[in-house]
């Protein structure tokens, strides 16, 4: 994706502060440390902000938030936080004028945090991630502007199952959904065992009961994982699997 590294140098020009948006419930999973490695050279100001707070239990993340500063939590769909954000953001701009950089992962909701923050839908959104494709500024009031950007992963990472976990790639452009459901599974085995109340311990076992409950069944009555998965991952990206 070189044309996005294009844009996030030129936001890093432009931009006084850059926000680094973050999945509250991915918090590590979507920080890009190659973009906060650039921007700490830069000199810039970086502010996190943790989004989708309506998901998670904001006091249980006392643990993954440490060492994040200066940071706040937001959720840009309840419109919650938005105000600390603005008081966060003019008090690291000294209350002069100043233009901020929206930087993050695709689909961590960069785009809607903008549109809360505005209170327009000047900048659009989308469930499928890769949405936004260029740059485009918003101005929020006479002190803030805001930059939209396109998601970026970091350039060296090329994590498909992570990818797939975190809605960064959408579950109907993973080619193979089987190895990203298992890895899924062994990594949340404990939650997704209690959802679908399956007592097998073996992510391969675990998928195969999940396709008899999605009723995902060959010929012969063999399990059909590629469909299993598929579901699976959707279900996922869609949060209904708790
Ligand atoms: N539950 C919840 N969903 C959110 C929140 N913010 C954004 N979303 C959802 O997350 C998805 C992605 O939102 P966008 O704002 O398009 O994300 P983006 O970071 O701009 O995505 P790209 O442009 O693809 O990089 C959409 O389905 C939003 O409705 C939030 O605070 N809570
Ligand atoms: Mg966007």
């Amino acid at each position: 994706m070189p044309s996005f590294w294009k844009h996030v140098n030129e936001v890093l020009r432009e931009a006084e502060i850059i926000i680094e948006v973050l999945d509250a419930r991915f918090i590590e999973e979507t920080r890009n440390k190659e973009i906060e490695y650039k921007v700490e050279k830069s000199g810039k100001r970086l502010l996190y902000v943790f989004n989708k707070c309506d998901l998670v239990d904001v006091g249980e993340l006392k643990d993954k938030t440490k060492g994040l500063h200066p940071s706040v939590f937001i959720s840009s769909r309840e419109k919650l936080g938005t105000t600390i954000l603005k008081k966060k953001i003019l008090e690291l701009s000294r209350g002069e004028r100043v233009t901020i950089g929206v930087l993050g992962y695709p689909n961590v909701g960069k785009s809607s945090l903008i549109n809360a923050l505005s209170g327009r839908g000047s900048a659009r959104t989308s469930s499928e991630s890769g949405f936004t494709k260029g740059l485009q500024k918003v101005r929020v009031d006479s002190k803030i502007m805001l930059i939209d950007t396109p998601g970026v992963f970091p350039k060296e990472e090329k994590d498909i199952a992570k990818y797939g976990k975190i809605n960064a790639m959408s579950s109907g452009k993973i080619r193979d959904p089987e190895y990203v459901a298992l890895k899924i599974i062994e990594e949340e085995k404990e939650r997704i065992k209690k959802h679908f109340r399956i007592e097998e311990d073996d992510a391969e076992d675990i998928l195969e009961r999940i396709a008899v409950i999605f009723k995902k069944i060959r010929k012969g009555n063999q399990p059909d994982l590629d469909g299993a998965a598929r579901l699976f991952l959707k279900r996922w990206q869609e949060g209904k699997i708790k």
